[in-house]
């Protein structure tokens, strides 16, 4: 969900150097934690049958199901004794090498403001709903968690190699609009889908976008839209697979590989692809 155009430059008033804020969690209205019923209760009516089984543990094993927006200091001690992870507050986006530092080390970064009851469909910037429901749960999944951990550890590189923007498109194709094969079928995994209830049925329903399997060079050089559905998603086959692509793959030759590529439209199917289903983008077009 980064649109750059709101990531400040430096950390502001009162935050601590390394971009965290207190949660506040007293601050919050009964109109927000109302807000977070709300999108809770709309969510679980669509993801049994739709989000993948490891995310649906992540809610249960953290207890996401109780009412109201959670404290990040009781949610960080659970899943802290799950996986390692903790959940820091932020003010909003933060900056790249504030990202990545913060991954590498387990600690998800997770805005502590949510949106307010007109703005229930849809928000440029991840607010609290987006970040802790959408992202936290698959964080209580010991292989999920470790991809994260190693996505960081190669975001900090990335910066160094000045490849940002291929890696950044493995993290929106997995972390953020990702599926996965399960033994029933597809599942969601990306966030920023299980926190949307459109997209939750786009992304499976619809005869509109494509399902490509995931490759990790296609992936780096596919775009990818920040403010609509997604014309094309990719899945993978299991965690185990993705967390065992990323460790085992030396990032470097990759950039270099991919640099002299031309990028990949949004709604592309090369003939290389292993496609699951071609789509027919009949959205996109409504749309253009
Ligand atoms: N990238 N640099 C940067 N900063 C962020 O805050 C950020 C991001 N990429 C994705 C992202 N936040 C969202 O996925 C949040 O939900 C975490
Ligand atoms: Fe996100």
């Amino acid at each position: 969900m980064a649109s750059e155009t709101h990531v400040l430059d430096r950390p502001p008033e009162g935050a601590n150097a390394d971009w965290t804020i207190p949660q506040g969690w007293d601050a919050y209205s009964a109109q927000d934690h109302a807000t977070w019923d709300t999108l809770y209760a709309r969510q679980m009516k669509l993801l049994p049958g739709r989000a993948s089984d490891a995310f649906l543990r992540g809610l249960d094993a953290l207890k996401l199901s109780e009412s109201g927006i959670p404290d990040f200091e009781e949610l960080s001690d659970r899943l802290e004794a799950l996986t390692g992870w903790r959940v820091v507050a932020v003010p909003g986006l933060v900056p790249d090498d504030v990202f990545f530092t913060h991954m590498a080390n387990r600690r998800f970064v997770a805005g502590n403001f949510i949106r307010r009851p007109d703005q229930l469909d849809y928000l440029q910037e991840p607010d609290v709903f987006h970040d802790v429901f959408g992202h936290v749960p698959m964080l209580a999944d010991p292989v999920f968690a470790d991809y994260l951990a190693a996505y960081g550890r190669g975001g900090l590189r990335a910066l160094e190699l000045g490849s940002l923007k291929q890696l950044a498109r493995l993290y929106w194709y997995t972390v953020e609009f990702g599926l996965v094969q399960e033994p029933e079928g597809l599942r969601i995994y990306g966030a920023g889908i299980v926190s949307s209830a459109s997209e939750t049925r786009f992304s499976l329903d619809d005869p509109s976008p494509n399902r490509i399997m995931l490759d990790l060079a296609r992936v780096m050089r596919t775009d990818y839209r920040i403010d609509d559905f997604q014309q094309t998603y990719f899945v993978i086959p299991s965690f185990d697979e993705l967390l065992r692509l990323t460790v085992e793959t030396d990032f470097a030759p990759v950039y270099d590989a991919i640099r002299e590529e031309r990028e990949i439209a949004v709604d592309a199917v090369l003939p290389e692809d292993e496609v699951v289903t071609e789509g027919t983008q009949a959205y996109a077009s409504s749309k253009a």
